[in-house]
């Protein structure tokens, strides 16, 4: 049975994912699609995720989008320690809360930091606009108390 994992460490759900496949010993192929050199964009990718993000599951057969999707798919398929995923309903419920409530705030402010800070100046060689990252960098202190 062939589990392939095709990401790019440098984002974040990508990394989610291959932390927690090795925390749990899942062992899966890597396939690495390289962002910065755009082979999110090859037809062979497009085929296997039309909207061209990483990361994406595929085992056998079955291809899955989306890092929360494949991490609930995987507790189902493999025996992940409890911690991660709990079956208790209303412990598993508090977990999800989490994972929906992520997305648009830790890992928003997170990865604006890091697109302000360093892909921006990077990609369009300009200093750092540091209006924008303070406004980020106090997001991300907020979400952080909460
Ligand atoms: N909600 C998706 C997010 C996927 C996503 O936004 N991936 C980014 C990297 S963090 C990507 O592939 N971006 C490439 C692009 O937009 O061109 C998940 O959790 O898997």
């Amino acid at each position: 049975m062939s589990l392939r994992l095709y990401y790019d460490l440098m984002s974040q759900p990508c990394r989610a994912m291959v932390i927690f496949m090795k925390m749990n010993n899942i062992p899966f192929e890597s396939r690495l699609v390289a962002l910065r050199k755009g082979e999110h964009f090859t037809p062979e990718f497009t085929k296997l995720n039309p909207f061209q993000k990483v990361p994406v599951l595929e085992h056998n057969d079955f291809v899955l989008t989306e890092s929360i999707a494949m991490i609930r798919y995987l507790a189902r398929e493999y025996p992940i320690q409890d911690k991660w995923y709990p079956k208790d309903s209303k412990a598993q419920a508090k977990v999800d809360e989490y994972l929906e409530w992520q997305h648009l705030n830790t890992r928003l402010f997170g990865s604006m930091i890091f697109r302000q800070r360093v892909i921006v100046p990077m990609l369009q060689q300009k200093p750092v606009d540091d209006v924008k990252l303070e406004f980020y960098k106090n997001g991300f202190l907020k979400v952080l108390k909460r």
